[in-house]
């Protein structure tokens, strides 16, 4: 079975090393199972956008305002993303020039603040993502952080939520210009409504983070956070399943500051292919089916996560509101830990991350935590008794890490369950034709 690896993989021939290594890619990506949440596969239209001649232009500015000529096209493939995204979600501005969710929330700090400004955000060993303060992260160099997290766990399953009265506690005590909400690993609905009620309550602006939850949000699944947030950013290649890159949504009276910040404040020139793909995206997920994939996504992430607590696993929080769930591996086996499950995992063909858990007694490089999502295999057609059957296979694998023999027996499994729901069907060739672009 040969696999093309783009609609333009018949080009590559000049080049059989790097047509090898795409061909190689794109066979890894239908044959193991792609469970990390941050992670999806776009349509064979934004695959086709962002492989397309728009990436030979130099286009720095904004529409009808460049520093370089011709580009009539391109202001047309920047206004179409812009409206778009200002459609879906029913925002007063848009900036789709953020080459990655980073510089969107870098360019929105720059934006609002001034060096040395109090920020408020979530930890980062709490489900906070590196640009809400992390030491390591410029973000935290050049901004004063302080962070709330979530509650203690419970017997009961009701903690590990977002702690609302550590929020207002800490934003009263540190009088922060800044109130972020947003997360990379957090398993439940952040409500925009009670960050917006103490934002005001402290005179701090507040920008919603919504990375990972932007598809749902656009889908219908999530509440959004647009009217109650003053900006919103969020990458186009989680749940939102388009091409990989940054969004900034805003009230129209920030738009000039926000557009500043984007360029020239941080970039120069922006990828106008991923622009054009990033409109693709935002037009599928405007479309009439596009609620029923948000939805979809959300029920398979509850059906993994019952299946993965039958199979013996902790769930932080207990459960899942989205797409991901986030599993404590130390009831399972203390000795396990999320470094050593995600690489038998791996070699088990079924794709996922090590994560740290809140209050996490490992190193985020070794971790006692696995972080599974929905949002990649819900595109390629699975459902929830596909989701019984991959819980079954992690428990499996883990249960039998030790068993090099047993661990190729489950890729093998997992092979098969892949044939059954192809990424990419129109661009597989059983007969060593590439296949043609289309239907995807
Ligand atoms: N790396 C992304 C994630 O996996 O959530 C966040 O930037």
């Amino acid at each position: 079975m040969t696999v093309s690896a783009t609609p333009f993989a018949p080009w590559l021939g000049a080049d059989p090393a790097v047509a090898r290594l795409l061909a190689a890619e794109a066979e890894r990506q239908s044959t193991t199972l792609q469970l990390i949440a941050s992670e999806n596969f776009t349509s064979p239209a934004v695959l086709a956008a962002t492989g397309s001649v728009l990436t030979n232009k130099y286009a720095e500015g904004y529409p009808h305002r460049r520093y370089y000529g011709g580009n009539r096209v391109i202001d047309e493939v920047e206004d179409l993303a812009r409206s778009r995204a200002t459609a879906l979600f029913g925002a007063d501005h848009a900036n789709v020039q953020p080459h990655a969710g980073a510089n969107a929330n870098l360019a929105v700090y720059q934006a609002l603040l001034q060096p040395g400004d109090t920020v408020l955000a979530m930890r980062l060993d709490h489900g906070g993502h590196l640009t809400h303060g992390s030491p390591a992260s410029i973000t935290s160099k050049i901004w004063r952080f302080v962070s709330y997290g979530v509650t203690p766990a419970s017997e009961d399953g009701t903690g590990e939520v977002i702690d609302f009265d550590q929020v207002a506690d800490v934003a009263k005590r540190e009088q922060p210009k800044l109130i972020v909400a947003g997360s990379t690993a957090y398993s439940r609905v952040i409500d925009p409504a009670p960050f917006r009620e103490i934002a005001q309550a402290v005179g701090a602006m507040f920008m919603f983070d919504a990375a990972h939850p932007a598809g749902l949000i656009a889908g219908g699944a999530h509440p959004s956070p647009v009217g109650l947030a003053d900006v919103v950013t969020f990458t186009t290649h989680k749940t939102l399943r388009g091409p990989r890159g940054g969004a900034i949504l805003c009230r129209a009276d920030l738009a000039k500051a926000i557009d500043g910040a984007v360029f020239p404040g941080l970039q120069g020139g922006p990828l106008e292919h991923v622009v054009a793909a990033k409109a693709v995206a935002f037009g599928e997920a405007g479309a009439p089916e596009f609620p029923r994939y948000a939805a979809a996504v959300v029920a398979n992430a509850r059906a993994l996560a019952e299946s993965m607590s039958a199979e013996g696993f902790r769930l932080v929080s207990g459960g899942t509101d989205n797409h991901m769930i986030l599993v404590d591996l130390r009831p399972f086996d203390p000795e396990l830990t999320g470094k050593e499950a995600q690489e038998v995992l791996d070699r088990a063909g079924i794709t996922c991350n090590r994560n740290t858990i809140p209050d996490d007694p490992r190193s985020p490089f070794v971790t006692s935590g696995l972080r599974l999502g929905t949002a990649a295999e819900t595109t390629a057609g699975m459902g929830p008794a596909e989701m019984a059957r991959i819980a079954s296979l992690i428990g499996r694998t883990l249960r039998a890490r030790s068993d090099e023999e047993a661990v190729a027996g489950i890729r093998a499994d997992v092979r098969d369950l892949c044939a059954d729901f192809p990424p990419y069907p129109s661009l597989v060739g059983l007969d060593g034709s590439q296949g043609a672009a289309g239907a995807g």
